[in-house]
């Protein structure tokens, strides 16, 4: 019987990448997203590659739809073997003390408690059944605070906290829990950080060979894959010319 994987938030960037790398690895994946169009695009690609998948049309931050769209999955694609949690945004780079309170709000709401709630509904099933796994998708970020990070550098760190609390409640039973600390990583991650301001956000990019979502997604596979008695508990993985949140060597 072939494998399920829940990814969160995998419409775009790193999510798009695990969907289709865990796709063509063998997996059936449930791909979610809060945006039918964008969710309808990656089942045409998923399709392409001829991988078996559903869509799941939910917003993390919603957790009551989010618990109806769990609970509407069809029969057979309830037992998920792997979820990984995604889902995830930074909104701004202000000092903290000019920050938006609206963006603080949907940073804490879909990093956190998004994170928190897809847990919440998807691991008791886990733990029934003996077997499972979680990848949440953490920072470099969650390490230190870099200038203007503040508040979603706390999310990051939170997704730290809130992972490593939850390997230690499943340390008596096989489900197995990993953190993935990304760096910099070229997605729409900058776009969305910057309200849409595509010059910005490519200069984030400009003078360094940045990370792509399918090196992330080499990472989860790994990790999904090692054998049943091997928990990758957490990873960094950073640029090569970079050497930590703020530390970033361009050509
Ligand atoms: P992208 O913007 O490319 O992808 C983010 C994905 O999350 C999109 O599919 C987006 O959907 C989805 N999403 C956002 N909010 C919600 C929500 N409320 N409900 C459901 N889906 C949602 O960025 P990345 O791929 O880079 O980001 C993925 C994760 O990786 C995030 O958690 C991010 O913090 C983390 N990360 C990214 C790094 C980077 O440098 N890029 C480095 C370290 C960590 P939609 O398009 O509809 O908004
Ligand atoms: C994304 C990486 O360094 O831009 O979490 O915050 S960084």
């Amino acid at each position: 019987m072939k494998k399920i994987v829940l990814v969160s938030g995998a419409t775009s960037g790193i999510g798009r990448a695990c969907a289709l790398k865990f796709g063509k690895a063998g997996y059936r994946v449930i791909a979610n997203g809060r945006n039918a169009e964008r969710l309808s695009a990656l089942s045409g690609q998923l399709d392409a590659e001829g991988i078996e998948h559903i869509v799941m049309l939910a917003d993390v931050r919603d957790r009551e739809a989010l618990h109806k769209a769990i609970l509407d999955l069809p029969e057979e694609w309830k037992n998920i073997d792997v979820l990984i949690n995604n889902a995830g945004l930074a909104l701004g780079l202000e000092p903290e003390y000019e920050g938006d309170f609206a963006d603080w709000d949907t940073m804490i709401d879909t990093n956190i408690k998004g994170l928190l709630s897809m847990t919440r509904f998807i691991v008791p099933g886990m733990v029934e059944r003996g077997e499972g796994m979680v990848i949440n998708i953490g920072s470099v970020a969650g390490d230190a605070a870099y200038a203007g990070g503040n508040v979603y550098c706390a999310t990051k760190a939170a997704v730290k906290t809130i992972t490593d609390g939850l390997r230690i409640d499943l340390a008596a039973t096989p489900v197995r829990v990993t953190n993935i600390k990304p760096g910099l990583v070229e997605t729409n991650f900058s776009n969305v950080r910057f309200h849409g301001d595509t010059e910005r956000a490519d200069n984030v990019y400009k003078g360094i060979d940045p990370l792509t979502g399918d090196d992330i997604a080499d990472v989860a596979l790994y990790a999904a894959q090692a054998p049943a008695h091997v928990q990758i508990a957490e990873v960094l993985v950073l640029a090569t010319n970079q050497g930590n949140g703020s530390v970033i060597v361009r050509k």
